[in-house]
């Protein structure tokens, strides 16, 4: 079934330029890249995008580490897209991330683990309409 879900280079990979290394594994796994934005986040807006760890011990440096530099947000669309793109990501500790996904290959650590992506196609949804409109998603 085709499906969309909402990614984010993070900052880490942003400042080692690997936007397009870190697309062309996404690509590859048969996504498609259907909406794309280079953006600063603001402190609320990463609070609010992160609202569900708010009484996490590592959520403070979580929301420093989303607005220490530009991020890529993202619609991918393609055959079960979520559960496709949690597996090119590979596990949210790189430690555990499996040959070849995009955490084993490029993530810094546990924070800078280089990309998100929305873990169900119910929050793929509302994370989507945190950072695009309609008429900027162009399947
Ligand atoms: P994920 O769904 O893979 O993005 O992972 P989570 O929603 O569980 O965590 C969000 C982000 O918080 C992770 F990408 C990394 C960071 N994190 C930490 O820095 N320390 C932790 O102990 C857990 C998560």
């Amino acid at each position: 079934m085709t499906e969309r879900t909402f990614s984010i280079i993070k900052p880490d990979a942003t400042r080692r330029n690997l936007t397009g290394k870190i697309n062309a594994v996404i690509e590859d796994a048969g996504l498609r890249i259907v909406g794309q934005r280079r953006v600063r986040m603001s402190r609320a807006q990463a609070e609010a995008f992160y609202g569900v760890h708010k009484d996490k011990p590592f959520f403070g440096e979580l929301v420093d580490f989303m607005t220490s530099g530009p991020v890529v947000v993202q619609v991918l669309e393609g055959d079960n897209a979520v559960a496709r793109y949690r597996e090119v990501m590979g596990a949210t500790n790189p430690a555990n991330a499996a040959p070849g996904t995009i955490r084993q290959l490029y993530a810094e650590s546990f924070t800078g683990n280089s990309v998100h992506g929305s873990d169900s196609p119910e929050n793929a949804k509302i994370e989507i309409a945190q950072f695009f409109t309609d008429a900027d998603v162009v399947g």
